[in-house]
């Protein structure tokens, strides 16, 4: 299984970190996102749509970070971080879709401000800030009334690839500066759950997007 991705973005960090979670092998070939080679003919030839990851197994290619979850651990039979009974499987699906169409979307807008804007010599816009705050405390006031009852997003004993799904697009939160303090148990979910598991920490991204530590 070849991964095309850069590890220091949301959804490749994704799917490197999940495939790790899962425990299944795969070959990063690294396209360089900084460097656009996203936007690479050759690339779009694999992804039409000019963004990270992508996946080509066998004959098969797939984009879109979690249909490349979905698809490995059915594949390599990985029911425990992604179980098979109907209603988990349901639950999961339906965090892995609001994850991508509402969720990311929202954390988006504070890397960018916060992040990427800075990093490249600008500034954070404040008033674009402030309109989104009151949708991310809407979704997050979701995700920690959910994660108020369980350790998990899924209700399950370990961590699935929700949880690693949904907690891509806050893995700068510092650097993001996430308006976290009214969310305690997306907060305890994050730092003393997401933070603390080895396939998390393998995939570690920091502030100006390196993934090495010094
Ligand atoms: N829904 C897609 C989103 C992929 C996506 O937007 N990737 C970003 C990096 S996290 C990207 O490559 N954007 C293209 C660009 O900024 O040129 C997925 O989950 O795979």
């Amino acid at each position: 299984m070849k991964i095309y991705a850069d590890p220091i973005t949301v959804n490749c960090r994704k799917v490197l970190a999940g495939l790790d979670l899962m425990g299944v092998p795969y070959e990063l070939v690294h396209v360089d996102y900084f460097k656009a080679e996203q936007k690479a003919p050759a690339y779009i030839a694999i992804n039409p749509n000019a963004s990270i990851p992508a996946m080509v197994d066998g004959d098969l290619i797939l984009w879109e970070s979690n249909a490349i979850l979905q698809y490995a651990a059915d594949k390599h039979g990985r029911s425990a971080v992604y179980p098979t009974d109907l209603k988990t499987r349901a639950d999961i699906n339906r965090w892995l879709l609001w994850e991508a169409a509402a969720w990311f979307p929202s954390c988006y807008v504070y890397l960018v401000e916060n992040c990427v804007k800075p990093l490249l010599g600008g500034a954070a816009d404040p008033a674009v800030l402030d309109s989104q705050a009151p949708n991310f405390h809407k979704l997050a006031g979701i995700l920690d009334a959910r994660l108020k009852a369980h350790q998990w997003i899924a209700g399950t004993e370990v961590a699935t690839i929700a949880d690693i799904a949904v907690a891509s697009p806050m893995h700068l939160h510092g650097w993001q500066q996430l308006p976290l303090d009214d969310h305690p148990n997306l907060r305890r979910w994050m730092f003393d759950g997401v933070e603390k598991l080895p396939a998390w920490q393998k995939t570690w991204v920091g502030e100006g997007f390196i993934t090495k530590k010094a």
